[in-house]
């Protein structure tokens, strides 16, 4: 029997925001009272988490005097420090205040834009404090309901101008951050803008020092678009723009679901701990997830160990899936290769050209070709199932 017992290099994390999530939607009250940041922490450290992640706010109330921000601080870190718990990313609330109802840097009013930056900067010295390396952007409110109230073309500047800024102001205070960014389609805007993970690649590659900047996807976010989570990753992952990883499950096409890792996609899942898994992601797998609405807080430590739980169940599946004898063969047949085209692979050359032009290539064969699809696929079935 594998060993799922959750360890630091692991790194798994949590946000304040997820365990301490106090069960209000938008129908109804919360159901399981406010814990505090401190007994967060050891929440954490009782279900064996690495790490603890939060927004300024999670923390240190907005309208805090700067002695009672400092007061609090110590007291966190302490927690930390006792309980042997880490930071390793911190992020921005610009979305609760009514003062970003219409976003935050991409709202149209440039005293919301000035604030947003300062709340920003406030932020990152307050993550940098407390050891974050990562620093995240999610866009909670950088969206519209109307497309006659903003125009988007303004708002990719806006958000470029604000990342370029935020940027210097890391650089010029030492603090090493890796920015984090985190797309999302929709929730709370009807429309929020860089919705997808390739919307984002393509927006980074625009800033003035792209290198400082990646993703942060969430498995819930691209559902939500109807998309495929490991085929974002993956793409983030070959731009070398993986610096974070939001992990959670959510059915395709439905409200902003946040459910515990591995609950609802299966297959899914599996295949994203598989790549992670096999390409070497070193960083955070961070839960950014909440119980359900009907659980109390003894509850809440089942969900935050099933996210753990889960997570190394895939990890010891993909294990299995790579030493799987019948699974490999298949997989090598899938992909058998006489090296005939390698140098297809050199680049383009007159000659490639010149040696393409006269192959002969046995079309129909090909086409005729079985591709054991069906079999691997129930394989991995099976192999997911126990029965393998
Ligand atoms: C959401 C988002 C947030 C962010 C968090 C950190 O759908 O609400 O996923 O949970 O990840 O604000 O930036
Ligand atoms: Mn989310
Ligand atoms: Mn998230």
């Amino acid at each position: 029997m594998a060993d799922y017992t959750p360890k630091p290099e692991h790194k798994f994390t949590f946000g304040l925001w997820t365990v301490g999530n106090i069960g209000r939607d938008p129908f109804g009250e919360p159901t399981r009272p406010v814990i505090s940041p401190v007994e967060i922490v050891e929440m954490l450290a009782e279900v064996g988490a690495w790490g603890v992640n939060l927004h300024d706010n999670d923390l240190v109330p907005i309208d805090a005097t700067a002695s009672e921000r400092d007061a609090i601080v110590a007291e966190f870190k302490q927690a930390c420090a006792d309980n042997g718990i880490v930071v390793p990313m911190a992020t921005t609330n610009l979305f609760t205040d009514p003062a970003f109802k219409d976003g935050a840097f991409t709202s149209n009013d440039p005293a919301v834009r000035a604030y947003a930056l300062q709340k920003t900067m406030a932020s990152m010295d307050l993550g940098a404090e407390l050891g974050a390396k990562v620093y995240v952007f999610w866009g909670g409110r950088e969206g519209a309901e109307s497309d006659s109230a903003k125009n988007p073309g303004d708002v990719i500047k806006r958000m470029r101008d604000a990342m370029n800024f935020l940027c210097e102001y890391s650089k010029a205070n030492d603090y090493g951050y890796q920015f984090a960014l985190e797309p999302k389609p929709n929730e709370p805007r009807s429309d929020i803008y860089f919705p997808t993970v390739g919307s984002m690649l393509g927006f980074i590659a625009t800033l003035d020092d792209p290198d400082m900047v990646g993703l942060n996807p969430e498995v819930a976010h691209e559902h939500m678009a109807g998309l495929n989570f490991l085929h974002a990753v993956a793409q983030a992952w070959d731009a070398g723009k993986l610096f974070h990883i939001d992990l959670n499950d959510q059915m395709f096409g439905r409200y902003d679901q946040d459910f515990r890792f591995g609950s609802m996609m299966i297959k899914q899942n599996f295949h994203l701990v598989r790549f992670l898994e096999d390409v070497g992601y070193d960083g955070s797998r961070h839960f950014d997830a909440h119980a359900y609405r009907t659980s109390n807080y003894d509850d809440v430590k089942e969900f935050a160990k099933g996210c753990m739980r889960s997570y190394l169940i895939f990890k010891d599946k993909a294990e299995q899936f790579n030493a799987d004898s019948e699974i490999q063969a298949l997989i090598t047949e899938i992909n058998a290769d006489t090296g005939d085209y390698d140098y297809l692979t050199d680049g383009y050359s007159a000659d490639a050209v010149e040696k393409l032009k006269s192959t002969e290539f046995d079309r129909v064969g090909i086409g005729a070709r079985n591709l054991p699809y069906e079999r691997l696929d129930q394989l991995t079935f099976d192999l997911l199932m126990g029965v393998r």
